[in-house]
């Protein structure tokens, strides 16, 4: 697989500023020194550009959302044309927001594949809220519900087609922070959520194959990896810890098992704020992470 990195340095859907900072943090934790001594050929293809963040309060449910639709314009356009041209793109935000452009173009690019979508969701939120739901007006609490077809016709239409996909893709694991009128949302919405209290109850590995489970050779898996999956204690570089995240050893069993797959096609890393970090640790457990879903492993394997 030919891997390009694409840079989406804003924190235009976030509550706190530094989101921005991502991209960055994660090139000086040498994400692409460290993928390609894993043997995979890596291309930095550099940052897109967008509106600068106004900083200013929402308007009807949603802040800057002219400047959302405009940075997710840009990351469906970019991340369609790494697929359609048989590239594995993986997208350095940037705030979840930017999940509504990556994962619209991943479907897109399904769709015209004729390849079945599967999303897993790595992170302590549901991000599926709406206008009348969100306590923030952040869009970064926002993109499963746009994807799903729940949101402004400007973000649920990026890509031509509303809803982008159905609940169903989606399998989300780490989950332990969801909004009052959220919960009725997701449950309404039957999405497929594998909370702390399960990795508790039945730990990683079993959670994890349930939510690999179903997938064949036509499988294309997204994952978006939103930062604060991960406990405070190893991930303190986000606007949003949630305490009780999966630890390390714990998120290492994640990533190795979707690295077992051989079904990875896409990802973002989202969320990382170095504003909230010391000394760019956050950024290298995350870069240790992805290593980990592209196979690194401790022995030989297979
Ligand atoms: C919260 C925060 N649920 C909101 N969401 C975050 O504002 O909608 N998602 N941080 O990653
Ligand atoms: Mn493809
Ligand atoms: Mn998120
Ligand atoms: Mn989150």
């Amino acid at each position: 697989k030919n891997l390009s990195l694409i840079g989406v340095p804003t924190d235009i859907g976030a509550g706190h500023r530094g989101a921005s900072m991502g991209p960055e943090a994660l090139r000086v934790a040498q994400i692409a020194e460290k993928l390609t001594k894993l043997g995979l050929q890596v291309v930095d293809r550099g940052n897109l550009q967008g509106p600068f963040n106004p900083w200013l309060p929402p308007v009807d449910g949603y802040r800057h959302l002219a400047e959302v639709v405009a940075w997710n314009t840009a990351v469906h356009t970019a991340i369609y044309g790494e697929l359609a041209n048989g590239r594995l793109p993986i997208m350095l935000g940037g705030d979840h927001c930017l999940g509504i452009g990556s994962i619209s173009a991943v479907a897109r690019h399904c769709r015209e594949q004729g390849k079945a979508l599967r999303v897993l969701w790595l992170d302590a939120h549901t991000d599926f809220n709406t206008a009348q739901a969100t306590p923030s007006g952040n869009i970064h609490g926002m993109p499963v519900a746009c994807l799903c077809g729940y949101g402004p016709d400007v973000l649920t239409g990026i890509g031509g087609t509303t809803p982008a996909v159905t609940p169903d893709v989606f399998r989300q694991v780490g989950i332990r922070s969801v909004d009052e009128g959220e919960k009725k949302l997701v449950r309404e919405a039957s999405v497929a959520i594998h909370d702390m209290r399960q990795i508790d109850e039945i730990g990683m590995r079993r959670v994890m194959e349930r939510a690999l489970e179903g997938m064949d050779e036509n499988t294309h898996l997204h994952v978006s990896f939103d930062v604060d999956f991960l406990d405070p204690s190893i991930a303190p570089g986000v606007g949003t810890t949630v305490r009780g995240g999966p630890n390390y050893r714990e998120a290492q069993l994640c990533m190795e098992m979707i690295a077992d797959t051989g079904a990875l096609a896409s990802l973002d890393i989202v969320e990382l704020n170095p504003a909230y970090d010391k000394r760019n640790q956050t950024a290298k457990v995350a870069v240790d992470l992805v290593e980990s879903m592209f196979g690194k492993s401790t022995l030989l394997r297979g």
